[in-house]
């Protein structure tokens, strides 16, 4: 290959390997369905955890800073995940899932980066091994959830 063509391809390549790098992660979907099911079995996993920070909070259990820690840190984790989960070919298929959701795709998306500025908050808050402090971080990852499911689920 002369120079001049590998010159001319380098920035092709590249354009390439940025494009394949920034793939969405929906690629991972085996069809619609499955897409569902993964959006829904992380909102499962989140709520359940999220509950466990929430019964220690409000006295309805012994509270556990370890667990606490390890609960937030889970919530964290899996608030990032649901999101690429919501793809157009999904919109039809019978779930809790508003239309809203696609109808103004930018609000949605900004809901789901409050939740993970408001888990990132929860667990490095549960990390201190406050309770107080995590019952108001708890409150405010609490409300972010519920504006969502205000505007979005049904
Ligand atoms: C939970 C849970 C939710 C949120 C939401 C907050 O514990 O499972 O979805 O809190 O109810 O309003």
């Amino acid at each position: 290959m002369s120079r001049i063509t590998l010159t001319r391809l380098l920035p092709a390549a590249c354009i390439a390997a940025l494009a394949i790098a920034a793939t969405p992660a929906n690629a991972q979907f085996k069809n619609a369905k499955h897409a569902v099911e993964y959006r829904q079995g992380a909102f499962k996993v989140m709520a359940l955890h999220f509950s466990n920070i929430g019964a220690m909070v409000n006295g309805k259990k012994p509270f556990d800073a370890a667990q606490a820690a390890f609960d937030a840190n889970v919530v964290q984790t899996i608030s990032a995940l649901p999101w690429v989960a919501f793809g157009d070919d999904t919109e039809s298929l019978n779930s809790d899932a508003r239309p809203e959701i696609w109808l103004e795709k930018d609000k949605f998306l900004a809901a789901s980066k409050k939740l993970q500025t408001a888990t990132a908050t929860l667990a490095e808050t549960a990390r201190t091994g406050d309770a107080a402090k995590l019952k108001v971080a708890f409150g405010e990852t609490a409300r972010s959830c519920k504006a969502c499911h205000d505007a979005y689920k049904n």
